[in-house]
């Protein structure tokens, strides 16, 4: 019979059901427990567990010793450690906008947390085209809460550090240095582009050195600067909702890294969704009600994280000199450049690099997808190179406009 209390190995689905009548307390005894694993990003193992008596679900996820996406990248199991105690904690800020926790074990490297089936992928709601009237609001009070109330602004310093230490994640920071920061930037054996894209790639973004540059730059901020303790991976594939809920899952890349990480990635997922409607919708009442929406979203967000960032900022800083005149204002300049780089490393390195999107990939049409890449690139370079210059969310949709 599987023991589970000597060492750790990856779970079947049987090991799964096995697993939570030993461990967990979730289950009523005479539970009739079926498993299956429904897993499909691009890292871990993902057991739904039901009972078929009572209807209760939940998931168990576990952690592999290498990635599912390709066993090059092996990533320490930890990482589930990281991803439980970042729950514990958004479960404390934001509980409304995070799944429930019910157990983490560091041996078997699971934790079993609420089940949302209920709940749809925003990026394949989004393939669908499917929209979210509070999700803007949603997205920004998450952003706000789990980026301010975490950084030096509220923390003590000391305890700030402490957290720093606990979310040490080089593995997984070494995924995003590579993936995000250097590969797209150069002719990398590991990238994955698009025939149709391969020549706008070649001349415009492996052949300009100042492009190359910034990039450099912001590897380095992104190498040091703790600024809060961050999502790490926060696109549309991290996030669930229902027609008035947003669950965030996945948060195994978090660290303390720049706040601006988080809000540029959701921004240029929303960007690939609205490529998508611009390419694949034929109706063109039903094309602008969708990329309409892309647009008001994406604008709301930065416009409303700025907004609640203003409000929360009076309410909850303890840091003295961040009082000072000009403080709140430099420091959200600086935030909104960072925010418009990553969005612009974002879209590069979905279109150039190994972990390709799916709002672009299931574009059929060959000219169809080449443009909406393209045009992502295009977009892409604007956000690197002018980061200085946006200050409100009409600035980041405007590049948008411009470029497709
Ligand atoms: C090897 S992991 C590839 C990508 O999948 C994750 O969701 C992250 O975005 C990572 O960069
Ligand atoms: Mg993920």
């Amino acid at each position: 019979m599987t023991t589970f209390t000597e060492s750790y190995f990856t779970m079947t689905e049987t090991d799964a059901i096995i697993y939570a009548k030993d461990h967990l307390t979730f289950f009523s005894e005479d539970a009739e427990l079926s498993c299956k694993e429904i897993g499909d990003g691009n890292l871990n193992y993902v057991f739904r567990l039901v009972d078929s008596k009572s209807g209760d679900s939940l998931i168990i996820k576990q952690a592999g010793p290498v990635a599912r996406i390709s066993d090059e990248f092996k990533v320490s199991p930890d990482r589930n450690r990281i991803e439980h105690d970042i729950l514990k904690i958004q479960g404390e800020l934001v509980p409304e906008f995070v799944p429930e926790v019910y157990h983490y074990d560091p041996i078997m490297n699971c934790t079993a947390m609420q089940d949302l089936s209920n709940y749809t992928i925003l990026r394949k709601a989004f393939l669908t085209h499917q929209t979210f009237p509070q999700l803007a609001d949603h997205v920004s009070s998450f952003l706000v809460n789990t980026l301010l109330l975490t950084s030096d602004l509220v923390l003590g310093h000391k305890e700030k550090k402490d957290q720093v230490k606990a979310f040490i994640n080089p593995e997984l920071c070494e995924i995003t240095e590579d993936l995000v920061y250097t590969e797209p930037f150069y002719d990398c054996p590991r990238n994955e582009v698009f025939e149709g894209t391969l020549p706008f790639v070649r001349e415009e973004i492996w052949s300009d050195e100042t492009l190359k540059l910034e990039t450099a730059k912001l590897k380095f901020q992104f190498l040091t600067k703790a600024q809060s303790l961050i999502h790490g991976d926060f696109h549309t594939g991290s996030i669930f909702v229902t027609e008035d809920q947003t669950k965030v899952i996945d948060a195994e890349f978090a660290f303390y890294g720049p706040a601006g990480y988080d809000i540029g990635n959701i921004i240029a997922n929303l960007i690939f969704a609205y490529v998508n409607g611009e390419q694949t919708i034929y109706d063109p009442i039903e094309r602008e009600r969708f990329t309409g929406y892309i647009l008001t979203t994406i604008q709301d967000i930065i416009n409303q994280f700025k907004e609640k960032f203003t409000y929360a900022f009076f309410d909850h800083v303890t840091e003295r000199v961040a009082e000072y005149p000009g403080f709140l204002e430099h420091y959200l300049e600086e935030l909104l450049a960072d925010t418009a780089a990553v969005c612009g490393l974002e879209l590069s390195r979905r279109v150039i690099g190994l972990a390709p999107v799916q709002d672009l990939t299931d574009i059929a049409d060959p000219d169809k997808r080449a443009a909406a890449e393209i045009a992502c690139l295009k977009a892409a370079k604007v956000f690197i190179l002018n980061r200085h210059d946006f200050f409100h969310g009409e600035d980041f949709t405007r590049v948008l406009q411009e470029h497709t």
